[in-house]
C-alpha cells in the first residue's frame, strides 16, 4: 500500500474525547476550558514519554516498492496502468541516460568540456519522476536531473551545447559550467551551483502557480534536492515556507547515499529526511529510488495530493549514487570499489525493469541490443555536431546579466576586454586562435 504519513495521524489515533476520559483526576471545572491546550490539539496525557519516531514503536518510516530486485510484481503492489509503448519510453529514457553519461564522462576526460556529473544509479528515481509530472509542471532541479529534461523533448544537441557551451546554448549562452542547463519553454528553471538555493525558491514558485487562476488546480512545482543539500537551511525555509504559507510544491528528495564524499550516515542521525516531512505538517512518501514504477505512483499520488489540497508533500528516493560525484571527484578515495560494484547489480534500476518487460513480453535481448546501438550512434552524432560549432558571440558574456541598462562595473569591464582585443586580438598567436573560438570573434566587442 502507498502509504503518506502526517504525524497528527500517527500520534492522535485516539480522538479527543477519549483523551478526555481516560484522564484520571475528575475536573471540577468546565471541560472544554481547561484540559485543551491553548494552541493545540495534543492529547493530555499522565504517562512522561519521550518520541523519537514518527511511526511509533521506534520504527523506521517503510520504503514503499512495486516490483523486487529482480523485476517480480510485490505481492498485493498496484502496477501503474501502463501499456507496452509507455514501458518502451520509460526504458528507452532510463537506457539513455548511461549512455550519454559513458560518452561525455570521457569528452570531459579528452579536456573538450570541463566538467561532468553522471546520474548513474538514479535512472529510476529521475525517469520516474519526470514520467509521473505534467509536462507544464514548474521543475526545479539540483544538476543530477538532465532526465526530466530530455524526457520533456529537450533533445540531445541541447544537452551538448549547453555541455560545450556553443553558440546553440539556449539554457545560459556558454556562461555556465556543464550540467547547468535550463529552459523556460520546458518549464525547467535553470541549475544553480549553491546547494539548496532551489528548494525555497520552488515554495514560492508554487505559491505563484496557486495565485495564478489559470494554473492553480493545474501545476505544481517540483524540486529535486540531494540528501546533502537537505542539510542547508534553505530545505528548512523551503518547507516551512511551503506549510506556513501553503502552496502546491512537491519536495522531492534523491537519497543517494553520499554528498560528495559524506556518506547520508554522517549527514543526519533521524529517519533520512522523510522524518522531517510530519514535523511540517506535510504528507510524506518514502519510496525505493531504484524501482522506475513505485517512483511512478508515489509521485503521482503526491501531485495529485498537491493539487487537491494546494499543500506540499514529500518524497523521499532511496536509491544509490553508482557514479563518482562528478569528474572532479574520485570517490574510491572514501568508499571501497566492491561496494559500488555490489550496489551496481543488487536491485540495478534499469536492469529490474528490464527483467519485468521481458516477463511480460515487452522486450527481448534483440531489441535490447539494437537500442544501445541507436542510442549509442545518435549520441556520438550529436557529439561531432557539437565539437564542431562555434562559442557564442564574445560579447554574449556581458549581456543578459541583469535586467535593464548595463550596470557600470560590466561597462568597465567589457571596455577594458574590448580594449586588449585591440590591442592583441591580432597582434599574439594565442589571443587570434582563442577568438577564433567564437562566433563574433571577438569583432562585436570592439565595434
Ligand atoms: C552551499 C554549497 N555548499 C557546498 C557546495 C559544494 N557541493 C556541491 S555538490 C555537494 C554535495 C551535495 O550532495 P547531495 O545534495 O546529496 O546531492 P548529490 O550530489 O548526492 O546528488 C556539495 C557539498 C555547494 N555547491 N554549495
Ligand atoms: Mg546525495
Amino acid at each position: 500500500m502507498l502509504c503518506f504519513l502526517r504525524s497528527h495521524r500517527v500520534f492522535s489515533k485516539l480522538p479527543l474525547r477519549t483523551w478526555r476520559t481516560l484522564s484520571t483526576a475528575a475536573p471540577s471545572f468546565p471541560v472544554d476550558d481547561h484540559d485543551v491546550l491553548p494552541t493545540s490539539r495534543s492529547p493530555i496525557v499522565a504517562k512522561l514519554q519521550f518520541f523519537n519516531s514518527i511511526t511509533g514503536g521506534n520504527g523506521q518510516i517503510p520504503t514503499y516498492r512495486v516490483l523486487d530486485g529482480v523485476g517480480v510484481p510485490v505481492e498485493g503492489a498496484q502496477i501503474p496502468q501502463i501499456n507496452e509503448e509507455f514501458a518502451r519510453r520509460l526504458y528507452e529514457y532510463m537506457v539513455l541516460l548511461p549512455t550519454i553519461d559513458n560518452i561525455l564522462y570521457s569528452v570531459q576526460r579528452q579536456g573538450k568540456i570541463s566538467f561532468y556529473m553522471t546520474s548513474y544509479g538514479e535512472e529510476a528515481t529521475i525517469i520516474g519522476s519526470a514520467a509521473a509530472l505534467a509536462p507544464d509542471d514548474e521543475v526545479l532541479g539540483q544538476y543530477r536531473e538532465m532526465g526530466v529534461l530530455l524526457w520533456r523533448g529537450f533533445g540531445m544537441n541541447a544537452v551538448m551545447a549547453q555541455c560545450f557551451g556553443n553558440h546553440e546554448d539556449k539554457s545560459g549562452k556558454g556562461r555556465q559550467m556543464p550540467m547547468h542547463f535550463g529552459s523556460p519553454e520546458l518549464h525547467f528553471h535553470t541549475i544553480s551551483s549553491p546547494l539548496a538555493t532551489q528548494i525555497p525558491q520552488a515554495a514560492g514558485v508554487g505559491y505563484a502557480l496557486r495565485r495564478d487562476p489559470a494554473r492553480r488546480h493545474k501545476n505544481i512545482a517540483c524540486v529535486y534536492f540531494g540528501e546533502g543539500a537537505a542539510s542547508e537551511g534553505d530545505f528548512h525555509a523551503g518547507m516551512l515556507l511551503a506549510s506556513t504559507v501553503p502552496s502546491p510544491t512537491l519536495f522531492l528528495a534523491r537519497n543517494n547515499g553520499f554528498a560528495i564524499s559524506t556518506p547520508s550516515h554522517e549527514q543526519y542521525y533521524g529517519d533520512g529526511i522523510a522524518a522531517r516531512g510530519p514535523g511540517y505538517g506535510i504528507d510524506t512518501v518514502r519510496v525505493d529510488g531504484n524501482d522506475v514504477l513505485a517512483v511512478m505512483n508515489a509521485v503521482t499520488e503526491a501531485r495529485k495530493r498537491c493539487l487537491e489540497s494546494g499543500r506540499a508533500v514529500l518524497v523521499e528516493a532511496m536509491t544509490y549514487r553508482v557514479g563518482h560525484h562528478s569528474t572532479s571527484d574520485d570517490s574510491f578515495a572514501y568508499r571501497g570499489r566492491q561496494e559500488v560494484e555490489n550496489r551496481k547489480k543488487i536491485d540495478n534500476p534499469i536492469v529490474r525493469f528490464k527483467l519485468y518487460m521481458e516477463s511480460k513480453g515487452w522486450w527481448n535481448e534483440q531489441e535490447e541490443e539494437a537500442l544501445k546501438t541507436r542510442l549509442k550512434k545518435d549520441v556520438m552524432a550529436t557529439l561531432k555536431r557539437a565539437e564542431s560549432l562555434k562559442q557564442s558571440d564574445l560579447r554574449d558574456l556581458f549581456t543578459d546579466v541583469y535586467g535593464g541598462e548595463e550596470p557600470w562595473n560590466l561597462r568597465e569591464q567589457r571596455e577594458e576586454l574590448a580594449a586588449l582585443i585591440r590591442k592583441y586580438g591580432d597582434a599574439w598567436e594565442p589571443w587570434r586562435n582563442d577568438l577564433k573560438l567564437f562566433r563574433d570573434g571577438g569583432k562585436k566587442l570592439v565595434d
